[in-house]
C-alpha cells in the first residue's frame, strides 16, 4: 500500500486499540493524526464515548472543532490518559525525532501529561537508528533572539549544522504556535539521544528539542504489505 493508506491502518489500529469510554485524548500533529482524528470521532458517534481532546498545535485544535469532538485543554485536564501522535522518525528503542510539522513543543508537553504515549506512524518512519530514514535533522525550536548563538553552541558541541527552518508561504522563518523559530540540526552522527537532548536544552535559548527520548510506550506501523507491526 501507499504511505498515505499506511498511515491510515496505523491510526486506526491504534485509535481501536488504545481509546475507550470516558478518556482525556491528548491529539497530535501532522498528517497522519487527521486519520486517528476520523477514526475517533467515528468511534465516538457510533459507540456514544464520552472523549475530552486536548490539542497540540491550532492544526490540532483545527481537526477537533472541525470533527465536532470536545475540546479541552490542561488548565482543565492536566493529566490525559492517553496521548496519539505522528512521528518524523522511530528508532529501535522508541526514540523520535519529532517536529517536522513545528509542533514539537506543544507536542511534548502533552506527551509528557499522559498516562499512554501512542505513536503512529507509516513505514518510512520505521528505523533502526535515527538519521537512516530521515534527513531533514533534529528540529530544535528556540527564541528568536537567540538562533544564532544557539546554532553556533549546537555545531560546536555535536557537530553538524543547525539551519534556520524558512517558511514557504510566508517571508522569512516558520514561526511557531508559541511564536518562536526552528533550528533544523542536521546531525553527523548517531549519538546518545538521551545525552543530547538534555545538553541541548541546557544552551540559554533553547525551548524544546524533536528528541523524545524514553517517552513513546508503542508506535504502530502501517506497513507496505497491508499489515500493521507494533513496537513498544
Ligand atoms: O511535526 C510533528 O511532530 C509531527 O507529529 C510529525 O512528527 C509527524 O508528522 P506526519 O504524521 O505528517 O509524518
Amino acid at each position: 500500500v501507499m504511505a498515505e493508506e499506511a498511515k491510515k491502518l496505523a491510526a486506526y489500529a491504534a485509535v481501536d486499540n488504545h481509546i475507550q469510554n470516558n478518556q482525556v485524548v491528548g491529539i497530535g500533529s501532522g498528517s497522519t493524526i487527521v486519520y486517528a482524528v476520523d477514526r475517533l470521532s467515528e468511534r465516538v458517534r457510533q459507540e456514544k464515548l464520552n472523549i475530552v481532546c486536548v490539542p497540540t498545535s491550532f492544526q490540532a485544535r483545527q481537526l477537533i472543532l472541525q470533527h465536532c469532538l470536545t475540546l479541552s485543554d490542561l488548565d482543565r485536564h492536566p493529566e490525559l490518559d492517553v496521548a496519539i501522535d505522528g512521528a518524523d522518525e522511530v528508532d529501535a528503542g522508541l526514540t523520535l525525532i519529532k517536529g517536522g510539522g513545528g509542533c514539537l513543543t506543544q507536542e511534548k508537553i502533552v506527551a509528557g501529561c499522559a498516562k499512554h504515549f501512542i505513536v503512529i506512524a507509516d513505514f518510512r518512519k520505521d528505523s533502526k537508528a535515527l538519521g537512516q530514514q530521515w534527513k531533514k535533522g533534529v528540529p530544535i525550536e528556540v527564541i528568536p533572539m537567540a538562533y544564532i548563538p544557539v546554532s553556533r553552541a549546537i555545531a560546536k558541541r555535536f557537530g553538524g549544522e543547525a539551519v534556520l527552518r524558512m517558511a514557504v508561504s510566508k517571508a522569512g522563518p516558520v514561526v511557531t504556535d508559541n511564536s518562536n523559530f526552528i533550528l533544523d540540526w542536521k546531525f553527523e552522527h548517531s549519538q546518545n539521544w538521551k545525552e543530547v537532548n538534555t545538553a541541548i536544552k541546557m544552551i540559554p535559548g533553547v525551548v524544546e528539542t524533536g528528541l523524545f527520548v524514553g517517552m513513546a510506550e508503542k508506535a504502530y506501523f502501517g506497513m507496505e504489505d497491508g499489515s500493521v507491526k507494533t513496537r513498544d
